[in-house]
C-alpha cells in the first residue's frame, strides 16, 4: 500500500490539521472536530501528499494509537483526542479507575507540583490507564517522570472524566492534592 515512512507523515499530518490547523490547508473542521474525508482528501493532494480513500482508511486503521475515526456512515472523520482548537468532542463523562498515570519531563514536574497538571494549548489534560504510555509520552518532553492521579477520589470529589474512542482519558485540571511523583527511576 504505502511505506511505514509514508504512513507516519499522513499521521503526522493528519494530527496537524484535524487537531491544530486545518486552516492551514483550508479546511474547516465543524464544532465537533469533524471534516469531510473527500474534503480532507483533495486538500492534502493540493499540499504535497498522494492521498486516496484506500490510503486514508489504511492510515485510519493501522495508526498506533487509533487517532483518527471516522463517524459510524463514514462521511466525517476527526481526530479522537488531542486537539488544541476549540471543539466539542461529545464524550459522555464516565468513571475513571482508581488511578490513572500522567507522563511527563522532570523538568516540569516543580511546577506541576505546584499548580496541578494543566491542559496547557490543548483542550484537556491527558491520562493514561498504562505508566508504560505514561512513560512514553514523558519521553516526548525529556527525561520521563510519571505522576500518579487519584482518579477515584477526584470523581468522588465532583471531577469529571471522558474517556475518548481510542482509550486515552481526559479532565479538565488535576489539582496538586491528587497528584503523587513516582517512578522516579525510569531508564532511558
Ligand atoms: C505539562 C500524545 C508545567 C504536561 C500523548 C505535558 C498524549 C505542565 C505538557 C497527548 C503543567 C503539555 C498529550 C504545569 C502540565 N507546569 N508543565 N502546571 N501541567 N504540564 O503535549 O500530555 O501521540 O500538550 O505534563 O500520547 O504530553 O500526539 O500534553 O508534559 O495523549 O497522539 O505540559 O499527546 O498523543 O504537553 O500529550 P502536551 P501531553 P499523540
Amino acid at each position: 500500500m504505502i511505506s511505514e515512512k509514508e504512513n507516519q507523515r499522513i499521521s503526522k499530518f493528519l494530527s496537524l490539521v484535524l487537531r491544530h490547523q486545518p486552516e492551514s490547508i483550508g479546511i474547516r473542521l465543524d464544532e465537533n472536530g469533524w471534516v469531510d474525508p473527500e474534503l480532507l482528501i483533495f486538500k492534502m493532494n493540493q499540499h504535497g501528499f498522494n492521498m486516496s480513500f484506500e490510503i486514508l482508511d489504511y492510515v485510519v486503521a493501522t495508526n498506533n494509537k487509533k487517532r483518527f475515526a471516522y463517524n459510524e456512515s463514514r462521511t466525517l472523520i476527526r481526530a479522537s483526542q488531542g486537539h488544541s482548537v476549540n471543539i466539542e468532542l461529545g464524550y459522555e463523562s464516565k468513571k475513571p479507575p482508581a488511578i490513572l498515570y500522567h507522563g511527563t519531563a522532570e523538568r516540569f514536574s516543580e511546577s506541576i507540583l505546584k499548580t496541578g497538571l494543566d491542559k496547557q494549548s490543548r483542550q484537556h489534560v491527558h491520562l493514561s490507564i498504562d505508566v508504560e504510555i505514561a512513560i512514553s509520552v514523558g519521553k516526548r518532553h525529556g527525561k520521563p517522570v510519571i505522576f500518579e492521579v487519584a482518579s477515584e477520589a477526584m470523581f468522588a470529589d465532583g471531577f469529571v472524566f471522558y474517556l475518548s474512542e481510542n482509550k486515552v482519558w481526559l479532565t479538565d485540571h488535576v489539582p496538586v492534592k491528587y497528584l503523587k511523583l513516582g517512578f522516579t527511576e525510569i531508564k532511558g
